[in-house]
């Protein structure tokens, strides 16, 4: 007899997503948690991190052995040693995913410079100069260009093996600069501890599972302090700084009457020019010509939440709606650039009329459209793009259209600038409000899904739990999506806040949950942690803040949450990474990390326990602040 599949309410807590799972059945479209179940159970000595196939003597795998011994890989390793090259490795693949994506927007800068970009320009020349300005290049009496061309080689050198410190480094607290220094863990380039990564990782290199943890925190702070950091100030410097704005979010913001077109992915440089090439005229003409009311874009993952924050588009869905998004039946092209998109996506497009478009020669997709996307013609291309949707639109077959519910309102687009702007241009008011105990520490929360949690649950359960306590949230990544449905990305959401968050928000007109950006953007947290340290005059690691991935599933989740550690703020996360084969390694993350830095991981699947735990930690540093509870 064949098992009966789970109710699609255990699955995810969202009405538009258990009912695209129910159409996903009846379409005969396998979704993630048909494949989740398939897989059970996982591989446990995967799970514990015990496996290792760095060499060709192998592949190993440590189980205790008779005489209740660890047994050792071919070559030697013990445990320890295989779960920490493992964990570094890990590391290093979040690390290269954020800090590649960074060195493209470098690339792009530098084509807008030398005039092989013409669809594009530096649309915040203040936040150049700003930027350049931190980074010791001189921008007084000089003109534009020549200051982004210094500010290119400057990122460019961050990437490199000639530098002891990044450049951004100057934005961290100097008492905390001494810790790096202390341990070793300053980071110098953001390719050259990725390399050395894989290097002390090789066989027969670092065995010790001490030292490769060490290098796995210098090598995510590369990532946070460096190629996030650039990924998210040129991204402000080429397309401008969020800044608040109205938007929707859920599956109903997909019109079932328009050119629905989907962005999807990291990168903001394709899905702009998709948005501009939207909004032409001329394409808006042939759509209606094709018998639409007009063309929609909205947003999936980080690219979706790059374009919610600065312009304002809807955003259809997190990383778990991403297969659902498709199963409406009312999407003509899926656009994506790179990170985080489901290989399965080409399989379910295909059981639609809906394209699926690949526009990044490293992320390719064995059968999709492949649109191998240049600077040099980018609006071209992008036109292309959109004549392919409208050109779908033809073919769709409304007798499979369903959309599940009517879209939500949402407030986003928050930056430490838009911060500062509405604060009045000081971080003063914030810096009181904290003092005074209306907002009681601020704790920034990483989407992520996983489908090992009820979708989304986690997510929505802490951030209620956590406003609820006068934590001021903000959401990065793909909790934006889940806040927002949950009512948590309005004003009004302050009236689930406690009563001094809810004084706040309501003085400010803001949401309790502020929406900071993609995943790369927790580069803003770790910047206004700076801000707010040394406005202190204390290190990051004395503020009553945390970050959080409940959900988690990503090997960049954990690359931010080791830079946020290692940067002296505490990380939550509801499943542990797979390291806990290694009793020595699991101490290290939970405490010993704690000891170097004044941060460590907390693993609470829980989202209740885990807002305790969390508020135990704020109470006991605002008391040391010498602040109330
Ligand atoms: Fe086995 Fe050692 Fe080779 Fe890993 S490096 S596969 S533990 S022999
Ligand atoms: S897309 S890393 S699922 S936040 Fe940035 Fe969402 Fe996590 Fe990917």
């Amino acid at each position: 007899m064949s098992k009966q599949p789970t109710p699609a309410k255990e699955l995810t807590i969202w009405e538009d997503a258990q009912k695209m799972i129910e159409k996903a059945r009846r379409d005969g479209v396998e979704t993630v948690w048909d494949r989740f179940a398939q897989q059970q159970p996982g591989c446990k000595f995967c799970e514990l991190g015990l496996t290792c196939k760095n060499c060709n003597m192998g592949p190993c795998r440590i189980s205790l052995k008779e005489n209740g011994k660890m047994q050792r890989g071919v070559c030697g390793a013990d445990g320890d040693v295989i779960v920490a090259r493992n964990f570094g490795r890990f590391v290093a693949g979040g690390a290269a995913g954020h800090s590649d994506h960074g060195r493209d927007l470098i690339e792009v800068l530098e084509a807008i410079i030398e005039g092989r970009a013409p669809d594009y320009k530096i649309t915040d020349e203040k936040k150049l100069r700003t930027v350049a300005a931190e980074l010791g290049i001189s921008t007084e009496g000089r003109e534009t260009i020549p200051i982004a061309e210094d500010l290119v080689e400057a990122c460019f050198a961050d990437f490199g093996s000639r530098k002891k410190e990044l450049g951004f480094v100057c934005r961290v607290p100097e008492v905390r600069q001494e810790i790096w220094r202390k341990y070793k863990v300053m980071p110098r380039g953001v390719d050259r501890e990725i390399a050395e990564m894989m290097h002390r990782t090789h066989m027969g290199c670092d065995n010790d599972a001490v030292s490769t943890m060490l290098h796995s925190a210098k090598t995510a702070l590369a990532d946070g302090w460096g190629g996030s950091m650039i990924g998210t100030e040129l991204s402000d410097i080429i397309f401008g700084v969020p800044t608040p704005a109205k938007s929707q979010v859920n599956l109903g913001v997909i019109k079932v009457d328009m050119v629905n077109v989907l962005v999807h992915g990291h990168n903001p440089v394709v899905s702009e020019m998709v948005l501009a090439a939207a909004r032409d005229p001329q394409m808006l003409a042939q759509a209606k010509k094709a018998g639409a009311a007009g063309i929609n874009i909205g947003g999936l993952c980080c690219t979706g939440n790059e374009l919610l924050g600065r312009q304002g588009i809807p955003m259809a869905g997190n990383h778990l709606m991403t297969e659902l998004a498709i199963v409406t039946g009312a999407v003509e092209a899926v656009v994506v650039d790179y990170q985080c998109i489901m290989p399965s996506m080409v399989q379910v497009a295909a059981c639609y009329h809906t394209k699926f478009i690949t526009t990044a020669d490293k992320a390719r997709f064995t059968g999709a459209t492949h649109i191998s996307f240049n600077t040099a013609t980018a609006a071209q291309q992008a036109s292309e793009i959109i004549e392919m949707a409208i050109e779908a639109y033809a073919v769709r077959d409304q007798s499979r259209v369903e959309i599940p519910v009517a879209p939500v309102d949402v407030v986003t687009g928050f930056s430490n600038e838009a911060l500062l702007n509405m604060l009045g241009g000081s971080l003063d008011p914030l810096l009181d409000a904290i003092k005074d105990g209306s907002i009681r520490g601020v704790v920034a929360i990483v989407g992520c899904n996983n489908p090992k949690f009820q979708h989304d649950s986690q997510n929505v359960g802490l951030a209620k739990e956590l406003i609820k306590r006068d934590i001021l949230v903000l959401a990065t990544g793909c909790i934006t999506t889940a806040a927002g449905k949950a009512g948590l990305l309005v004003p009004e959401g302050s009236e689930m806040a406690g009563p001094g968050l809810k004084k706040i928000c309501s003085a400010l007109h803001i949401p309790p949950v502020l929406h900071f950006g993609s995943c790369v953007d927790n580069s803003r947290v770790i910047h206004l942690c700076g801000l707010i340290a040394n406005a202190l005059g204390v290190d990051i690691s004395d503020l009553p803040v945390w970050g959080a991935s409940p959900e988690w599933y990503s090997e960049k989740a954990v690359a931010i949450g080791l830079y946020c550690v290692a940067s002296g703020i505490p990380v939550h996360i509801g499943t542990p990474p797979q390291i806990t084969g290694s009793k020595l390694v699991t101490d290290i993350a939970l405490n010993g990390l704690e000891e170097l830095f004044g941060a460590a991981f907390l693993v609470e699947p829980d989202y209740a326990q885990a807002a305790e735990k969390m508020d135990e930690r704020i109470i006991a540093k605002r008391l040391a602040l010498g602040l109330s509870a």
